[in-house]
């Protein structure tokens, strides 16, 4: 009978303080008797858990027991106390800024003594640092009851005293993170950090799963003690969001564990106006986090004693396990959607009964007897003390602070002084070669790859030219030995998608993996390349949030294709593009983006350089295409060794990574830095100069060759943004006598560079004519006949030669 509860007892549970969700009876749950009344009682009261999904016997067991045994006393004078601070806050709030948004937790307050309880049995087991991430709701009152900061500098964002100083820039006060520290029941002091977060609902949660994972691996060993990933989530948008259910998926795998996080739906049982039989399929929102072995458990956010009972197991069970658990806290909203809604059109008959309804804090001093009134008293005029010194503030304070070993990086503009030579000596690049090619003894390697070893072995002594794969592996191999980590994850990156990388060997009798870049020295930093899982948005949104605790690393993420990144567009517009101008959060996270126009159809040709390029502003990113293997190393290498830390896009080549024109003699990896435009070394004097960028550059030289045309020169540029205003400038003058300058793109007129390129290009020209040569607009980005492509490509290359000279 009891297994019966124990599976099926949350349906009946009495879990929403309004009553609305009713209990629903089980036909296999027994009322009558002495055994049922005590399994109703730990599995049919103020707590609902769904736990016997688990495939494990320990964790059920381990789950079971602690729900079956004594309550742990909790401090109720303590509990009683943040309630109100809870409440009163937004009460403050509400009476001097009426009519402002704020998201006010009321209805929730629960929220403050769960993460008190989460916080404090962290602290006891090892924690050092929470890393949170939540939405809206209730954000402010976390940031002053949890991550401490002061009330008075919560409530300056209210005030904007200082509107000049952000011009075009900033965010709202219930998106920007913040950094602080919390004090647990034992003395101990924890770290907290709460990410920053767009309003794209749970957006965050890869990103702050991600910077715990950097955290943790900075830490080694004990890292996983100590630091606790915590994430909240609305319950509209825990069951209907699909990178929470990404990222949710991530959990468990060596390449992206954390350990297990804790992670609190904050229940209101509503969306913006949208009742919940309209927002998922399931009974409970929660229902999503049951694919996987992850314990849900439900409290009514009206009992604080069981929610600080709840709040206490999970955190146990996250250290014992090193797995996830979900409590859902159920309550209501006290507001509308934001304090300026008013939720009477949409809900009434909730909201009359909402507004009959006293808040928690009255309702819990009722229940354990106490007299609420004086510290209510005391908590007001202390809140509203703060907010009388908010407005008495010149600036509105930064709540944020960056990690000390962010304190050598630079961020913001620009400057030519951040420049450093990435170039290597032959002899350096041989000795490395040496370290990637050994395989250890007795590990049996496929032929194909002995033969891949051989030749990138002549590669690195200068007997062969190095293709991309092994500029690669050389710009990753020499950046470790220079004490710089690095981390890749992509789909199949560890073989590469066109066969290139072959980061990971296979045994090809065990299967055993070994991963040459982890034993290039007896004391290197880590290498990690993993597979990823089938996500774009998850993943990349992990990576940037790796590389925002990771300076010092190359932290890369590749898609599939190139076109593929556009399931991750929010993070790239939300996080890699404006984090920095929002939030100035910087990060140097690498995207490798497959692209080039081969005839494969209209999904694997575009990575859209168009969109990154429309992203570009004060310097933001860097936006790239490098036409060879040497420039390709240099870009790698540059990113690191300079101190200026940005996101990196770079577009990668596919049918050009082992072609002979891309490929880059030794001396070039020895030349001292990457050039954003690669100026022509074979004509002098040209008539016509063609600027182009990628594959279709390497094209146009072959079909110069093939015309034997001795009057056109051809630059690639291989970066793209920021724009190489001088480089572009030195160039063209090279050529005095040049009639002409000509963008040519493989992209529709739509898309590619184009828009970008030409008015900038007019501009540099010093009064050329500047035209170019593209396909035609198309709402689709490339044809799906590769006897078409082939059709278009040579008008492409005809036209760049073909037209009119102008005088
Ligand atoms: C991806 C995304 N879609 C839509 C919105 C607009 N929006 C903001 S809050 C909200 C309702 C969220 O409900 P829930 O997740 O239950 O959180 P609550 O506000 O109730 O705490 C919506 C639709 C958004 N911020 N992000």
């Amino acid at each position: 009978m009891f297994d019966a509860y124990r599976r099926w007892g949350y349906l009946e549970a009495n879990l929403d303080p309004l009553g609305f969700l009713k209990p629903e009876p089980h036909p296999d749950l027994p009322k009558a008797g002495e055994i049922a009344e005590q399994a109703r009682k730990f599995y049919c009261g103020t707590i609902g858990a769904e736990f016997m999904h688990l495939p494990d016997a320990a964790r059920r067991n381990w789950i079971a027991g602690r729900l079956e045994a004594e309550s742990a006393v909790v401090d109720q004078k303590k509990i009683l106390e943040r309630l109100i601070r809870a409440d009163l806050f937004e009460q403050v709030l509400q009476a001097r800024y009426l009519g402002t948004k704020r998201f006010s937790l009321e209805g929730v307050t629960a929220l403050i003594p769960l993460l008190d309880e989460i916080l404090n049995a962290a602290g006891r087991l090892g924690a050092a640092q929470a890393v949170m991430a939540m939405s809206h709701r209730g954000r402010l009152s976390v940031m002053a009851h949890i991550v401490n900061r002061p009330v008075h500098e919560v409530v300056a964002g209210f005030e904007d005293v200082d509107p000049r100083s952000v011009l075009g820039a900033g965010d709202v006060k219930y998106h920007i993170g913040a950094t602080g520290s919390y004090k647990t029941a034992a003395g101990a002091t924890l770290g907290i950090h709460l990410v920053s977060n767009p309003s794209h609902l749970e957006a965050v949660d890869p990103v702050a799963l991600g910077r715990a994972r950097a955290k943790q691996t900075r830490i080694g060993a004990e890292g996983r003690r100590k630091i606790l990933p915590v994430i909240m989530h609305g319950d509209a948008a825990f069951a209907g969001q699909g990178i929470w259910a990404e990222t949710l998926n991530l959990t468990d795998l060596e390449a992206y564990s954390a350990g297990g996080a804790a992670h609190i739906i904050v229940n209101n049982l509503i969306g913006f106006t949208t009742r919940p039989d309209q927002l998922h399929s399931s009974r409970f929102a929660s229902d999503l986090a049951k694919r996987q072995s992850v314990p849900v458990i439900h409290v009514n956010a009206e009992d604080p004693d069981a929610v600080a009972r709840i709040g206490r197991v999970a955190a146990e069970y996250r250290y014992a396990f090193g797995s996830g658990i979900v409590i859902d806290l159920i309550g209501y909203r006290r507001h509308g959607h934001s304090e300026i809604d008013d939720p009477t059109i949409t809900q009434p008959l909730l909201y009359k009964k909402i507004n009959e309804h006293p808040p928690l804090w009255k309702l819990y001093a009722e229940r354990i007897g106490a007299d609420a009134a004086p510290v209510a008293a005391a908590v007001r005029s202390e809140y509203e003390a703060e907010q009388e010194k908010a407005r008495t503030l010149q600036k509105t304070p930064s709540l944020r602070q960056l990690p000390r070993y962010w304190s050598e990086y630079k961020r913001g503009r620009y400057d030519p002084s951040y420049e450093v030579d990435t170039g290597l000596a032959p002899e350096r690049l041989a000795e490395i070669t040496g370290r990637l090619v050994r395989v250890p003894e007795g590990f049996h390697i496929h032929p194909k790859i002995a033969r891949l070893l051989e030749q990138r072995g002549e590669m690195g002594h200068g007997r062969r030219p190095v293709d991309y794969g092994f500029a690669e592996a050389l710009a990753f191999a020499s950046l470790l030995l220079e004490g710089n980590p690095v981390r890749l994850t992509g789909q199949d990156s560890e073989r590469g998608t066109f066969n290139q990388r072959h980061a990971v060997l296979v045994d090809t009798e065990t299967e055993e993996h070994y991963l040459p870049f982890a034993h290039l020295a007896s004391a290197q930093p880590f290498c990690e390349i993993h597979n990823s899982t089938l996500s774009e948005g998850a993943c990349l949104g992990f990576e940037y949030g790796f590389s925002r605790d990771y300076p010092e690393a190359l932290v890369l993420w590749e898609a599939q294709f190139g076109d593929f990144a556009n399931g991750a567009q929010v993070i790239i517009d939300q996080f890699i593009s404006a984090g920095e101008d929002k939030w100035d959060l910087p990060s140097g996270v690498v995207l490798l983006l497959p692209h080039g126009f081969e005839g494969q159809g209209p999904e694997h040709s575009s990575a859209r350089i168009e969109r990154f390029l429309q992203l570009a502003a004060e310097d933001n990113l860097q936006v790239c295409q490098p036409s060879s293997a040497a420039q390709y190393f240099h870009l790698l290498r540059r990113q690191v060794r300079r101190h200026w830390r940005k996101p990196l896009v770079v577009f990668t080549p596919k049918s050009m990574l082992r072609h002979p024109a891309a490929c880059s003699a030794i001396e070039e990896f020895a030349r001292p830095r990457f050039l954003p435009l690669v100026p022509d070394a074979e004509v002098r004097d040209a008539q016509r100069v063609l600027i182009a960028s990628g594959k279709v550059g390497h094209e146009l030289k072959l079909e110069r060759r093939r015309r034997k045309d001795a009057s056109t020169a051809i630059f690639f540029l291989d970066q793209l943004y920021p724009l190489p205003h001088a480089e572009i400038t030195a160039a063209i003058e090279q050529h005095p006598h040049a009639r002409e300058v000509v963008w040519v793109q493989e992209e529709p007129a739509n898309m590619g560079a184009i828009s970008y390129v030409l008015p900038r290009l007019e501009r540099l020209a010093g009064g050329l004519p500047v035209r170019s040569v593209r396909r035609s607009r198309s709402a689709s980005p490339a044809t799906g006949s590769a006897k078409a492509h082939e059709l278009e490509q040579k008008t492409l290359l005809t036209l760049a030669f073909a037209t009119r000279l102008e005088s």
